[in-house]
């Protein structure tokens, strides 16, 4: 670094460097953990399918965590089908066995196991025609993204912005 002369100029070039450091390492250490894979949670879920709705309504889980659903029709068949998954659930009534349609294999199971990999909101709706009603049984799947990293981004845009205004208010005091 150039070394400016006085001690005004070299602690703001000493300032800025660690403001440099600060930002690097804020910003980076997410994305490390980013790609070692942040602690995934597991959701044991049980969802239950009724005229005309899903309960849960809402699903909200973070992205790369583990969803363990289990399933549950309390009145006649209905379907679980969750768009931008490749998923389709048919769910017999008073059963704990579900038959699993995905990624062209069908399988009958009593736990469906999901890792929500796919950051959106995707809507699950019923796919067994189930009666009048039965377009507007919806739920959604709300797959959060990594509130660490939004953080550490957003910590580090306040910190360059707050950088730069400090360097034009340093530069316009050297000036007059
Ligand atoms: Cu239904």
């Amino acid at each position: 670094m150039i070394s400016i002369p006085g001690t005004r100029g070299g602690w703001f070039a000493g300032a800025c460097w660690a403001g440099v450091v600060l930002v690097t390492t804020i910003a980076g250490l997410p994305v490390a953990r980013e790609a070692t894979g942040s602690a995934p949670r597991s959701h044991s879920i049980l969802v239950s399918a009724g005229k005309y709705e899903f309960d849960p309504p809402v699903i909200r889980v973070r992205r790369g965590d583990i969803l363990k659903l289990r399933f549950a029709a309390v009145d006649v068949v209905h379907g679980f089908f969750l768009e931008g998954y490749d998923l389709d659930v048919t769910i017999p009534p008073l059963s704990r066995q579900v038959t699993v349609r995905r990624g062209g294999s069908t399988e009958v199971v009593a736990e469906v196991v999901l890792i929500a990999d796919r950051a959106g909101k995707f809507r699950y709706r019923c796919s067994k025609t189930c009666g009048a009603m039965h377009p507007f049984m919806v739920g959604e799947l709300v797959v959060g993204p990594n509130r660490l990293f939004a953080g550490a981004a957003a910590a580090a845009v306040g910190l360059l912005f707050g950088g730069g205004v400090w360097v034009l208010i340093a530069a316009r005091g050297r000036a007059s």
